[in-house]
C-alpha cells in the first residue's frame, strides 16, 4: 500500500513515522509513505500557498493552483481532505481506505481550503472530531496509524484487530494483569476461576455496561438503553 500525504509541514511526520508498529511495517516494506511538500509546487520568491479570502473575513485560504498541481498526478487514487468541515472519521472509513492500493491525505491548513479543490480534487472531506485544530496533519498521522494497523502481517496477531472496540459497535471491557492484588485491589473474582463461559459472560456485561455509560451514541437505533 502507498499513502501520499500533501502537506506544508512534511517535517512534523518522520519521528512519529518511525516508532512502534508503524515504523515497523515501513521497514518491512508493507506500506510506503510519500511526504509531499506543498510548497514545492507553489510559485515566485514567497513560494505563497494561501491567499486573503473574497468577501473578505478573518484568516488566510489555501490557494487551489499549489494544490492543483500536487494532486494532479495523484489522479485516480483515493484522495482525502482533512478538514475540520469533513465528515467525522470513524472505524468503517479506516477499515474501507486499508484495502486501497493508493490514498493521498491532504492536510488542510489556515480558514480552509478553496471549494474548487474540495469540489474537483477530492473525493472525501473529513474531520477527526469536533474540535479545532491548526491543520490536518494531526489527522494524516492519526489515518496513516489506524490504517496500517489494519494490514494484514502489521500486527502481532491478527485476532487482537478482529475483536476490538467498535468492530463489534462496543466498547472493549476492562483487562487486568499480574499481580492479582495490586495496592490492596483485587482483580475481579471471575476471571481467576477458570471458567470460561462464566468469564465471556461477564466480559460482554461489562463491554455493554461501559458503551451504556460512556458512548451512548455507539447503540443509538441499534437497542433501547433504558431497558439494556
Ligand atoms: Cl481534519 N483539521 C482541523 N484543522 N481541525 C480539525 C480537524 C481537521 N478535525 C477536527 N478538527
Amino acid at each position: 500500500m502507498k499513502i501520499s500525504i500533501i502537506t506544508i509541514f512534511p517535517e512534523y511526520f518522520p519521528q512519529a513515522l518511525a516508532v512502534g508498529i508503524l515504523g515497523r511495517a515501513l521497514e518491512a516494506r508493507l506500506v510506503e509513505v510519500d511526504l509531499i511538500d506543498l510548497r514545492d509546487y507553489a510559485e515566485g520568491t514567497h513560494r505563497a500557498v494561501d491567499d486573503a479570502p473574497f468577501g473578505g473575513g478573518p484568516g488566510m485560504v489555501m490557494m487551489p493552483e499549489p494544490l492543483a498541481k500536487a494532486l494532479d498526478p495523484l489522479e485516480g487514487t483515493h484522495r482525502v481532505l482533512f478538514t475540520p468541515v469533513g465528515r467525522r472519521l470513524d472505524q468503517a472509513m479506516l477499515d474501507r481506505w486499508s484495502d486501497l492500493d493508493h490514498l493521498t491525505l491532504v492536510c488542510g491548513r489556515y480558514e480552509g481550503v478553496d471549494e474548487r479543490i474540495a469540489e474537483h480534487f477530492i473525493d472525501e472531506e473529513v474531520s477527526v472530531g469536533d474540535y479545532v485544530l491548526a491543520g490536518g496533519e494531526v489527522a494524516a498521522l492519526l489515518v496513516t496509524e489506524g490504517i496500517v494497523r489494519l494490514l494484514p502481517e502489521a500486527v502481532g496477531n491478527p485476532c487482537s484487530v478482529v475483536f476490538e472496540s467498535f468492530r463489534e459497535g462496543l466498547l472493549e471491557e476492562p483487562v487486568y494483569t499480574r499481580p492479582s492484588v495490586f495496592r490492596g485491589w483485587q482483580v475481579p473474582e471471575v476471571l481467576l476461576s477458570g471458567d470460561h463461559r462464566r468469564i465471556a459472560a461477564w466480559r460482554t456485561a461489562q463491554r455493554r455496561e461501559r458503551t451504556r455509560d460512556r458512548r451512548p451514541d455507539l447503540l443509538e437505533g441499534k437497542c433501547n438503553v433504558e431497558e439494556w
